[in-house]
Order: structure tokens, then sequence, then C-alpha cells
């Protein structure tokens, strides 16, 4: 559906609707959460009212970030249209938006995950652009005025998904949105420091024991980090804490595949891959493990016995690297 019909459709079914319901997928970062809070400003411009769903209470980490908005965790409204941004398939939506999911009357998808499912009956889906929050901008740029408040949001998503505007999905148009932002008169410097470029002393603490942790495999093209749950508890740290070590990674000399292992909780283990190497789609890793993302950045959860789940996987990127050679 091209953009235009598809912003005007989901307002019309807005307008009429009872209940409205916004998610993201789950463990939001600050894309998912960006384009939630954004989407939710933009329905407000245009007199409509949503809700935005989430598992659980967010980590502090965005408490800044959403201290003027509220989320609901224990929906009691029946909502009749569901909107689901930055998020690729129904499996990462929490349980509770899956339950608002069963009675909706419209559901609509809205993502730049190139691995998305269409799973909606209206669909928007750009798979090269940055970001969530950059799909939303174009999107519904003839729909809002752009304030600071929504350029501030925009801003967070879109220098978070694209790792401080580096990645390869750092296009023209993004920097053409970025700009326009900026000419709203936000503090990009101030709000950059503020989320990203300012660190815990856990953050520190996390990292370190991360970098102590790198093994490499297979001449050095596949590079591994691991923190274990001892390592979450013992610094009462969450999952982005250990996060910052698989971009140094992925820039390593060499290295093909970077992967960082997280186990915020026992045996559950969060995998990230990332690459900068032209001919690896570490999506299609991702994928062969359940999982999903972008070309450059994907991610997936591993179930089991620790090390026969990472050894598994370090086979498979093995061989996935081996097959790029014919
Ligand atoms: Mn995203």
């Amino acid at each position: 559906m091209k953009s235009s019909s598809f912003a005007k459709n989901l307002l019309k079914v807005c307008k009429n609707a009872q209940n409205v319901a916004i998610s993201g997928h789950l463990n939001p970062d600050y894309d998912a959460l960006g384009s939630c809070l954004s989407l939710q400003n933009i329905l407000k411009q245009n007199g409509i009212t949503a809700d935005i769903i989430l598992e659980k209470p967010l980590e502090n980490n965005f408490e800044y970030l959403s201290a003027n908005y509220t989320f609901v965790t224990t929906p009691t409204k029946l909502y009749d249209v569901l909107i689901t941004v930055d998020t690729a398939e129904l499996k990462m939506l929490p349980e509770n938006v899956l339950a608002i999911r069963e009675n909706a009357k419209f559901t609509f998808n809205i993502d730049h995950h190139q691995s998305n499912k269409n799973y909606a009956q209206f669909n928007f889906v750009q798979g090269e652009t940055s970001s969530a929050c950059e799909v939303l901008y174009y999107l519904f740029r003839k729909y809002f005025t752009l304030n600071q408040e929504l350029a501030s949001l925009f801003y967070i998503g879109i220098y978070a998904d694209t790792g401080g505007f580096v990645y390869s999905n750092t296009q023209a148009n993004t920097f053409k949105c970025l700009a326009e932002l900026i000419f709203t008169g936000i503090n990009a410097d101030k709000l950059l420091l503020q989320f990203f470029r300012g660190k815990t002393l856990t953050e520190f603490e996390m990292t370190k024991r991360a970098f102590d942790s790198v093994k490499f495999y297979d001449n050095n093209q596949i590079a591994v980090s691991v923190l274990r749950f001892k390592d979450f508890q013992d610094l009462n740290a969450s999952l982005n804490d250990g996060k910052f070590i698989i971009s140094y990674l992925q820039t390593l000399d060499g290295v093909k595949v970077a992967i960082c292992v997280s186990e915020p909780k026992l045996n559950d283990f969060h995998v990230s891959l990332r690459t900068s190497a032209d001919n690896v789609n570490v999506s299609e890793i991702a994928q062969n493990f359940g999982g999903g993302g972008h070309i450059k950045a994907s991610g997936m959860t591993l179930k089991g016995d620790f090390d026969k789940a990472l050894s598994a996987l370090i086979r498979y990127v093995t061989h996935y690297l081996k097959g790029l050679e014919k």
C-alpha cells in the first residue's frame, strides 16, 4: 500500500474506533519505545487518543524519556484497533498485546525489519529504512506538526538504530529527516549525552567483563562475548548494560560476525549478531535459530544447555561463512 493511502486509512479507522492500542516489540529499545510514543503524539495531534501497551513497567534507563507518558500494562478496555510498530513478527509481541489482537477489528503493522512477516491486516514495511521512527516520520509527515518533543523522540530512535548514524541503514533520507528534527531547535548534543554517550558504572563494569570473555573462532572471523547470569547478578545489571561491546567487535580487523550472548535471567540467552562484512547477512543466521532482524544487525534467543547451544551456533556460522567462499 502506498504511504499516503496507508496513513490516511489508518487515521480514518482510528477516528471511528472506540479504543486504539499501540505496541512495540518485547524488551523495547529506543526505537520501539520512541516509535510508540511518537505515534501516540501524532494520533493525538489528529484528535485520537491511543494507549501504549507494555508487558511490564519500563527499566530505569528509559524513565527520563518516558517521564511525561503513561503506559498500560494490565489492559482493561476492549481495543478495536491495534497498531504495532518496530515488530517483525507476532512472537515478538507481549502476551497482553496478543490478547488484544484476538479481539481487534483492525490491525496495522508499521516496521523497518527486512524479516517482517506482514502479519497484520494493513502492513507498511520498509526494510531499507533506518528505524521505525524514520518510517513513521515520512509516513505521517503531512499529518503532524513537528515540535521539539516529537523531534527528540525521533532523534533518539534513529540514533539508536543506526548505531550513531554509522550503520549502512543510515541513508540520505535519514540525514534529511535528522536535519529537519534539528531545525526545531532541540539540543541534540545534550540528548545524546543523556541517552547514549553517558555511561553508568554498571555498564562500565559489565563492558569490562564482556571484553574479558571474548573468544575468537574460525581464523578470527567470528568473535563471541558472553555475559552469564552471574555477571548480571553480581552487578545488578540489566540487558542493555552489556551491549556496548558488540559494536566494537564488529569493527575489529577480520571479524565477519560478532556475537554477543547475554543471560539476564537464568537459562535465558539473548544473542545479538552484527556484521560489517559486505556479503554477510546476519538475519539469515538469526532466522535459522528462530530469530530475525536486519541484514547487518539481528538477534535471537537460545534455550537449553548453554555450551551445546553456543557450539551449535558457532558451527552454523562457520559453515555459513564457508558457504560464502564458493
Ligand atoms: Mn527498530
